[in-house]
């Protein structure tokens, strides 16, 4: 499953945001109607857009609602803004006002990219020096738009105006797209990466990170060699002037440490994972507070894919049984699954240990860990602690530490 991008439609009620993820998923998936506040919980529709993937539009029905208190409101706001990569922006009747202001300058803060589309054109049609005006201010496009197109010809012509405009602001988006590879590796070059089959893998798959390795190795041109710890030595014997980098397994890693010279690089995929995706720099900086973790401390743990059940036994078993380990103490932790609120008062803590977060967005991951990093809690994720509490973090994070990566 790759990871969808998320899609928050906002906008007043009855401004069309259920009837324009209709339109764009060609489906009754949400409650249209004419009475104001029908839908009252976010909808949250998974679908496949082409040249965009797979994506979740999440309606954000009820957070213009005059009845609730205006902190709640911006506490959902602020939730929703979170969890989504880009914002659509609804507006009728040429009117952009203090709500929409607002959330716009949201979308500037996150630095979410966003579209402002007015919509129900076919009433009251966009005035041009409104769209001028507007352009200018959000330094974003207008787009004039209708869900209700007689002409089916014409409808579909201006769906797929938007969904390309779509594409092209989350393609110019920075948090869109960070290789595991990036800056590592040149065409041509040989990496090796160390899968052990054993009781831990999959049945007949390889997984995730594992896959996304060989898929990037080979669109960058890179020969990747993909072998069992058993066979490295003696593929090294024969081969290892070639080899520019090795990648393993972490759960491996010390076995693969003793047979790659220290010529070669040598690093996990759970490292490169942290590298590509969440706070890598804090996670260097975060990780040997492992050490300083004493008696009676607190650690929160943040798992992003309670779905993955093996991801589950690392979050739950391995890692307070290799802290309590490495640390010969005992330490308390607490565990917030899925994109569940993460506790208010965060100050209780000593560290916080994010998941690898292979199926959530790397904007995701980024508002999981803001408010840590913001209260100067120290930061890691599960790769770089089993690294630390395994004693190979430094040889997996020397060529990102030297590099400046
Ligand atoms: N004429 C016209 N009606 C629209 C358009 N978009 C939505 N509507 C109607 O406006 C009403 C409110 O739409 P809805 O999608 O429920 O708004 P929401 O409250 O923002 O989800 C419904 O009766 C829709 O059929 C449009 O572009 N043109
Ligand atoms: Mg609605």
């Amino acid at each position: 499953m790759s990871k969808a991008k998320y899609i928050g439609v906002f906008g007043r009620r009855n401004s069309g945001k259920s009837s324009l993820i209709n339109v764009i998923t060609g489906q009754e998936v949400a409650i249209v109607s004419n009475t104001p506040g029908t839908t009252t919980d976010p909808v949250k529709k998974r679908m496949e857009i082409p040249g965009l993937g797979p994506v979740v539009l999440v309606d954000t029905a009820g957070i213009d609602d005059k009845g609730k208190l205006g902190d709640q409101r911006v506490t959902k706001t602020k939730q929703v803004i979170s969890q989504i990569d880009m914002a659509l922006l609804l507006f009728t009747n040429n009117e952009i006002g203090k709500f929409e202001k607002d959330l716009i300058n949201n979308f500037k803060k996150e630095e979410i990219p966003f579209i402002i589309i007015h919509n129900q054109s076919d009433i009251i049609p966009l005035d041009s020096g409104v769209a001028l005006e507007l352009g200018e201010k959000f330094k974003t496009d207008i787009v004039e738009f209708s869900c209700s197109l007689l002409d089916e010809q014409e409808q579909e012509e201006i769906i797929s105006f938007l969904i390309s405009l779509m594409i092209k602001s989350l393609e110019e988006s920075s948090y869109t797209k960070r290789g595991l590879f990036d800056g590592l590796l040149s065409k041509g070059d040989v990496v090796i990466l160390v899968c052990p089959i054993d009781g831990e893998a999959p049945e007949g798959r390889l997984i995730l990170p594992q896959v996304n390795a060989i898929r990037e190795l080979l669109d960058r041109d890179v020969i990747a060699v993909v072998l069992q710890p058993a066979n490295l030595e003696n593929y090294l014997y024969t081969n290892k002037d070639n080899v520019a980098l090795v990648v393993t397994d972490s759960q491996v890693f010390d076995l693969v440490d003793k047979v790659v010279p220290a010529t070669i690089p040598l690093t996990g995929f759970s490292v490169l994972l942290a590298r590509s995706k969440g706070s890598f720099q804090k996670y260097l900086k975060g990780t040997p507070y492992i050490d300083s973790l004493e008696e009676g401390h607190r650690v929160l743990i943040l798992e992003s894919c309670s779905h993955h059940s093996s991801c589950e036994d690392i979050g739950r078993v391995k890692i307070p049984a290799l802290l309590a380990k490495r640390t010969g103490k005992k330490i308390l932790w607490d565990i917030v699954a899925g994109l569940d609120p993460l506790p208010t008062d965060l100050s209780k803590y000593k560290l916080v240990i994010q998941c690898g977060g292979c199926m959530i967005t790397n904007r995701q991951l980024a508002a999981r860990l803001k408010g840590a990093i913001k209260a100067g809690i120290p930061v890691t994720n599960y790769g770089m602690t089993l690294a630390w509490c395994m004693g190979i973090y430094e040889r997996a994070t020397e060529m990102f530490v030297s590099n400046n990566h």
